[in-house]
């Protein structure tokens, strides 16, 4: 019987994808943690139950974050591409994610079918052909969207906001909703000019997605997922530019489009579909059921930042275009934080899966065990090395570890190998034997609810089961005076020990190698022990079995392993502020008319409070010897409103008024940062001065 989820019939199939990483860098914890092992586990332990699994990825390759890494490392995109494809499609081998395929974006089958997708949508009508005013560099020549431009948000006020989502907040927007926008290519405020683009019109989905997400999910997808979802649609669902003025990604099928590429977000998702295909072609299977049969669960592991493209933008996209089945569920996880800060790809503030095999040689399961056990479920969390060491130590070496290798030497030292005879089994026995043919619908309910962490901590509560089974009844006594007594003691722990080789198999793929060839699992009968047959009365390991060469599963770290790992990342942060501190390239030169445009005035703050549902915005009201008027400042990470009142400050006066988060704010206050990212006034010096002087 297999498990399955309480509130759904049962699926024929899986269609499981995870999250296509981006080809500008290699694959760090946070990734892995985030999507790539629940995704894994999820697609290991279906298998195991004997379903029709189709796990799908492959490389993201397209969208701005290419050029600009190619830009940074002076090669051509596609060296970029390769470069990363190659790094990322060897961590993921080398961690044991078990794809049944791994694509990539700029594979010629996935052109294809973007380009095939769009067109249908095309020809529906599905889209608003739009000139509108785009955002536009005129130094570098290029229109700014996604990555080539950033601002201030104008939902959260986060000011490294993108030009196409908000990293902070999650936000989806376009790039002229960016309050104080600025090119990343050229670092000049961009100007706006007009271009053609075809839209999707996401507001005409509002029905739809109401219907489909707000009152058929609330129940089974996560609350973070489903939050996100609703507080999107209750805000209101615009249009959304799905083509880009780039030179990098999939040319836009119709006619006028030159010069114009698909939206990274349009055809990534697709990009799910088209690896479908890919797998499907190989292995002489037909792709069609695994996306638009009905009794086909299709279901999407991603990061929380990537909510709305995968629970709003592509089921958008997939009801438009009307024959495909919709998610399941999307069961995204919140971010992974690296001792105590944000993993950063450009910071260098990561721990790359490639690096950690050189300093960790085959020991993926360590860390696949600990990222599952600190895994962001429902809030973030944080990877620090103490914790890495603490449960390796602690926990894989000193509770699943030690138990096998007591039975395992003992089974040798006692009986040359064989499983004994048992002989009467006494009510501990039995009720051991009772718990341990729980643990898989205790594990599976877990499991099935996406609840990695939990499903994990059940494993481990098996061994300790076997842990104390030994403690308790010490088969190196008895065996001194009741030899009856300890063939049947030294049996059940061998129980135990094969139901750890079957039921980690998801969590700790290799680990669960190594013991099913301890105990010579290819030598049983039926060599395939199943999930469920770990829940049955027959013996896993029959008497008379012989098992194989003892061997440690995991080993120590020691203390300076650690030392050198947190030596690495201090050495990353210093290297971090030096670049920080580097001066900002003056900007372009500007005419004594342009200057003397700005008005700038003393001011002083009389009022401050915090903007509700933001982290960065303080609401002032600030007497600038004009007037008292209200200014939006994005300072609340660094001062309270208390500090703030009272402060005599520099205010750029005259410029033009702005909406953020429905306050008008009537002006700016100059700031500058210190080297460790820490916002400072620039103020008149200390002596009062009188508010609505000019400044020169
Ligand atoms: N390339 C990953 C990211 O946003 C993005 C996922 C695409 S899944 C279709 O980091
Ligand atoms: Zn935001």
């Amino acid at each position: 019987m297999r498990f399955t989820q309480t509130f759904m019939k049962q699926p024929k199939r899986f269609t499981i994808t995870a999250a296509l990483p981006y080809t500008n860098g290699p694959v760090h914890i946070g990734h892995l943690a985030g999507v790539y092992i629940p995704a894994d586990i999820f697609a290991r332990y279906q298998r195991m139950q004997g379903a029709d699994v189709a796990f799908i990825c492959g490389s993201d390759e397209h969208g701005v974050a290419i050029p600009m890494r190619a830009k940074k490392e002076g090669v051509s995109p596609q060296q970029i591409i390769d470069k990363y494809h190659g790094i990322i499609s060897k961590s993921f081998e080398d961690f044991g994610i078990t794809f049944d395929n791994y694509s990539r974006t700029s594979a010629p089958i996935h052109h294809e079918t973007a380009s095939e997708f769009f067109t249908t949508l095309y020809k529906k009508g599905a889209f608003e052909e739009k000139v509108t005013e785009q955002l536009y560099d005129e130094e570098a020549k290029q229109f700014l969207a996604d990555r080539f431009v950033v601002g201030t948000c104008p939902k959260c006020g986060f000011d490294e906001s993108y030009g196409d989502q908000c990293e902070n907040c999650g936000t989806s927007h376009n790039a002229t909703d960016l309050i104080n926008p600025k090119s990343t290519l050229s670092g000049t405020p961009p100007v706006l000019k007009e271009t053609k683009h075809w839209f999707l019109p996401l507001d005409q989905y509002e029905g739809f997605l109401k219907k489909w997400i707000l009152e058929s999910h609330e129940k089974d997808w996560k609350s973070n997922v489903y939050g996100q979802c609703k507080s999107w649609i209750d805000d209101g669902l615009r249009p959304r530019a799905v083509t880009r003025d780039l030179d990098w990604g999939i040319p836009v099928p119709v006619e006028g489009a030159e010069g114009k590429v698909l939206y990274v977000w349009f055809d990534a998702p697709i990009g799910y579909i088209s690896s479908t295909k890919e797998w499907a072609a190989r292995t002489g299977k037909d792709w069609e059921p695994y996306w638009k049969e009905e009794d086909t669960q299709l279901l999407h592991f991603i990061g929380k930042d990537n909510i709305v493209f995968h629970c709003i933008i592509f089921p958008s996209m997939l009801k438009a275009e009307g024959s495909f089945i919709l998610p399941e569920n999307v069961p995204a996880n919140e971010f992974l934080n690296l001792e105590g800060s944000k993993i950063s790809t450009s910071k260098n503030w990561a721990v790359w899966l490639h690096e950690y095999l050189e300093e960790f040689p085959n020991q993926q399961d360590v860390l696949r065990y600990v990222l599952t056990a600190n895994a962001p479920e429902t809030k973030d969390n944080d990877f620090t090395w103490a914790d890495f060491q603490a449960r390796n130590n602690n926990e894989l070496v000193a509770i699943f570890g030690n138990f096998i290798n007591r039975v395992t030497v003992l089974t040798h030292k006692y009986y040359e190998g064989a499983v004994p005879k048992p002989a009467d089994f006494s009510e501990e026995d039995l009720q051991t034997l009772k718990e341990m043919r729980a643990y898989p619908e205790v594990i599976a309910s877990s499991i099935e609810r996406y609840r990695f962490r939990e499903a994990q901590m059940r494993l481990m509560d098996l061994a300790r089961l076997g842990n104390k089974y030994l403690a308790d009844e010490e088969p190196w006594k008895t065996i001194k005076v009741d030899a009856e007594r300890t063939q049947t003691i030294m049996y059940v722990a061998l129980q135990i020990s094969a139901a750890l080789a079957v039921l980690s198999e998801p969590f700790l793929p290799f680990t669960s190698e190594a013991l099913k060839q301890q105990l010579e699992f290819a030598n049983r009968s039926d060599s395939k022990l199943s999930w469920n047959q770990v829940s049955e009365e027959k013996a896993l390991l029959p008497e008379g079995h012989v098992i194989g060469k003892n061997a440690l599963l995991f080993s120590k770290i020691e203390e300076e392993q650690i030392t050198q790992q947190l030596e690495k990342l201090q050495a990353s942060k210093e290297a971090n502020e030096m670049t920080n501190s580097k001066i900002e390239p003056q900007k372009e030169t500007i005419s004594f008319d342009d200057f003397t445009k700005m008005d700038l005035r003393v001011g002083t703050i009389l009022e401050a409070e915090k903007m509700p549902k933001t982290k960065k915005l303080l609401v002032l009201k600030v007497d600038t010897g004009i007037d008292v008027r209200t200014i939006v400042s994005g300072i609340a990470e660094s001062f309270t409103p208390e500090e703030v009142i009272g402060k005599q400050v520099t205010v750029l006066v005259n410029l033009a008024p702005r909406k953020l988060r429905g306050v008008e704010s009537q002006g700016m206050i100059l700031m500058t940062e210190t080297a460790e990212g820490t916002l400072v006034f620039v103020n008149p010096d200390e002596t009062s001065m009188k508010n609505g002087s000019t400044i020169n």
